[in-house]
């Protein structure tokens, strides 16, 4: 089977890529835009950005919407996480911690996608720490200052396949294929 995800980052494409390449689904690549919501939750973001690209005609995709959630900040950049990775930067968010004991902190990813015309909202979620400094050159995002609990290595210093195996995104897309499975046997039944 063949999807499409939607996206403008090559980052959560290969993540994609590597997860479901395994299950025998092929992912090809849009980078058709759609407005987003400002919104609480990334839900909400997803199952807006959904109606508008159905509306489009678009069929058989998936989109993904994700955020840190820092919480010694209250749970930001959290839904803002794109905006604040463009404004403050990872540098930022480490002077936000600075002083600060707490540095726990986790990524959520909410996947949406669009299948012969039945909606599928799943979601995935790693809890971590905000590392000191960043590390790592693998990844994308704020990759190099999140280390995975149980890990003493952030995002940016495993493998894609490691990632995905512990990942917000990783799980997330593991659901998706459970969610997607059974209902292509339920309409082959
Ligand atoms: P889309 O076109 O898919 O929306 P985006 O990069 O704008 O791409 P989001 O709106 O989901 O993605 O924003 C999430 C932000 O959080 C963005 O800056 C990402 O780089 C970052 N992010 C999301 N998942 C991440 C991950 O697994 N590791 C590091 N940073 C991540």
């Amino acid at each position: 089977m063949r999807l499409t995800l939607i996206t403008s980052n090559k980052g959560k494409l290969a993540e994609f890529r590597s997860a479901l390449a395994p299950l025998g689904l092929e992912v090809l690549h849009s980078d058709e835009e759609c407005d987003e919501i400002q919104a609480d939750t990334l839900e909400e973001v997803v199952r807006s950005c959904l109606a508008q690209l159905k509306e489009r005609g678009l069929v058989n995709m998936v989109i993904d919407d994700s955020g840190l959630f820092v919480h010694a900040l209250g749970g930001f950049p959290g839904v803002y996480s794109a905006y604040a990775l463009r404004t403050i930067g990872m540098d930022g968010v480490l002077r936000l911690l600075e002083g600060r004991e707490d540095r726990s902190a986790h990524f959520e990813c909410c996947i949406g996608a669009s299948i012969d015309g039945e909606d599928i909202i799943v979601h995935g979620r790693c809890e971590g720490t905000i590392a000191k400094r960043p590390s790592g050159h693998e990844g994308f995002g704020f990759d190099p200052i999140f280390v995975p609990s149980g890990f003493e290595r952030t995002f940016a210093e495993i493998s894609i396949t490691e990632k995905n195996g512990i990942s917000h995104r990783g799980r997330a897309v593991q659901a998706f294929a459970e969610e997607l499975r059974g209902r292509l046997n339920e309409a082959h039944r």
